[in-house]
């Protein structure tokens, strides 16, 4: 037996430098001390001395790559009552299995911009985890994106994938193509490109990617097209987040947004409250910024302020969403320029920093560690009482530590923002069927698929001793459903 239980705890103190960067060229000649490095200051976790022990060897195989061990800790730190009550998942390695992905995928994107200028950037795709189903996971268009990234979202996809309860493995992809400035026949043909080399890892049984930053309905029909030239076959199954005219799904463009309101809304629920007449605040400005903001006042809250990478905008009467869309979706603009169409109610603050708006519901929906220890200490002191994290890992460590200690309800990403690749599931068997659904009918299926998470969540945590820790119930009971998969499959 490997891992002998959660009584022997070792302790670790990670010393970060408020926002020192890790920045080795070589990763295999980094200072040890600096492998330990993670964003969000100063960090004293305790963890099973063998999963240390696994983690340490993860660090050294992976280094550099701070996000993904970032996201490898969290899920780590939750495993030692689950390898002490259930001694048979620790054998053979499986943790040391699941956090290594099963292919890596690294390739030249190479196009020609307007002026004829040739450009190259790099495209990944991590297929990270199939035992419960094919390959699935979103495709992230930024200039940030390096493996690290790419594979910190698909080692968090194979969790979040699991406590779906649908039949999906995990992944994830992209590239460091940033598609701002860029005209739609550039990133038309950068998506084209890309899916030249991408097409041959894909298929509806093999590996399934959407959307994410910088990718929507819009890059998803230039993907599907390309795919379907290439391959000559209009293979539905292949992509989700596609248009609704071309097999995409009603309801897959809201499912992240309404997905995450619906698990916070469980979370009141638990501390016998709601939506109503709550005050809300929302980062980011994009797909799953957007439809939060719809179903938090649909369900009657008040969002006031949301962001992008320049600044937030405060709207005291509340984000007009029809002006919000309209900016966003149809004219492709910065957030700034809802202030200046809204009049007197809002103002834009360029540079401000979101999280010291003062509100009862935050729900970060932009990107990874958006969110620090300071931040978090901030909205507790303004008497926030629940966060759904509608971004990937938008919650630095301190922060998630913060809330948990303050008895904040505390919706970790990998269970919250679930709603979207639910959904691209839901699609799946739509295309499959070759049938499409009615909107109610699949936002009440998405609308159970989150309760059922929400429960999942709930009673592991309960079961597990720690009641209302949402982060240990979805990495246990994320990691139990993909752990005896892949038992069952023998040494693989
Ligand atoms: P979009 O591209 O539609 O929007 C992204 C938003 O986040 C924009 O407002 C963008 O601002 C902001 N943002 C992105 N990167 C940064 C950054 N480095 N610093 C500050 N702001 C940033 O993406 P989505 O809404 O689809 O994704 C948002 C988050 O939700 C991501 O973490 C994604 O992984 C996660 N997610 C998405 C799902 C989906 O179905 N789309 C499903 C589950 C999770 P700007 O324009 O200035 O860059
Ligand atoms: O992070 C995510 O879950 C997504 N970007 C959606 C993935 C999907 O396959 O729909």
């Amino acid at each position: 037996m490997l891992y002998r239980g959660a009584g022997r705890q070792a302790s670790l103190h990670i010393a970060i430098s408020g926002g020192a960067e890790y920045d080795s060229q070589d990763p295999h000649e980094a200072p040890r001390e600096r492998l330990h490095q993670l964003p969000g200051g100063d960090l004293l976790v305790a963890m099973d001395e063998r999963l240390e022990e696994a983690y340490q060897d993860i660090i050294r195989r992976n280094a550099g790559e701070i996000e993904f061990h970032q996201a490898v800790r969290e899920v780590l730190e939750s495993l030692g009552p689950v390898l002490a009550k259930r001694p048979e998942l620790a054998e053979r390695k499986i943790i040391e299995r699941i956090c290594e992905p099963e292919r890596q995928v690294i390739f030249r994107v190479v196009w020609q911009d307007d002026t004829g200028e040739v450009q190259v950037n790099r495209g990944f795709r991590v297929q990270f985890n199939s035992a419960l189903g094919p390959y699935k996971g979103g495709l992230r268009f930024h200039p940030s994106v390096y493996l690290g990234i790419i594979k910190f979202l698909g080692f968090e996809q194979i969790f979040k994938n699991a406590l779906t309860g649908l039949p999906i493995g995990g992944a994830k992809g992209g590239s460091d193509f940033d598609p701002k400035g860029r005209s739609d026949d550039e990133i038309m043909r950068f998506c084209q490109s890309f899916m030249l080399e991408l097409y041959r890892h894909l298929g509806e049984y093999r590996d399934v990617p959407a959307g994410d930053i910088g990718v929507g309905t819009r890059e998803i029909g230039w993907l599907f097209g390309q795919y379907k030239r290439i391959t000559n076959q209009y293979e539905s199954g292949v992509l989700t987040g596609k248009g609704l005219g071309w097999g995409g799904s009603l309801v897959r463009k809201e499912a992240t947004g309404y997905g995450a309101v619906y698990f916070v809304n469980e979370m009141l629920k638990v501390r016998g409250d709601s939506f109503e007449g709550k005050t809300c605040v929302v980062s980011g400005s994009g797909n799953v910024a957007i439809y939060t903001i719809e179903k938090a006042c649909q369900l009657g809250a008040r969002v006031v302020a949301c962001s992008d990478s320049d600044g937030y905008v405060y709207d005291e009467a509340g984000i007009d969403l029809d002006l919000l869309k309209q900016i966003k979706e149809v004219e492709r603009r910065r957030i700034s320029a809802y202030a200046e169409r809204r009049g007197s109610t809002a103002r834009f603050v360029p540079g401000g920093n979101v999280w010291e708006i003062p509100c009862d519901i935050a729900m970060p929906s932009a990107t990874q560690n958006e969110l620090n220890g300071r931040d978090a200490a901030k909205l507790v002191k303004n008497g926030c009482i629940a966060v759904g994290e509608g971004a990937n890992m938008p919650t630095t460590p301190d922060g998630v530590r913060i809330f948990l200690d303050a008895g904040v309800s505390f919706g970790v990403g990998k269970a919250a923002n679930a709603g979207g690749v639910a959904t691209s599931a839901l699609e799946m068997q739509q295309n499959a069927s070759r049938d499409s659904w009615t909107f109610e009918y699949t936002e009440e299926r998405l609308a159970q698929i989150m309760r059922d998470i929400h429960r999942t969540c709930y009673e592991t945590a309960k079961e597990y001793g720690a009641p209302g820790n949402y982060v240990l119930g979805a990495n246990i009971a994320g990691f139990i459903r993909v752990a005896e998969a892949m038992e069952a499959f023998g040494l693989i």
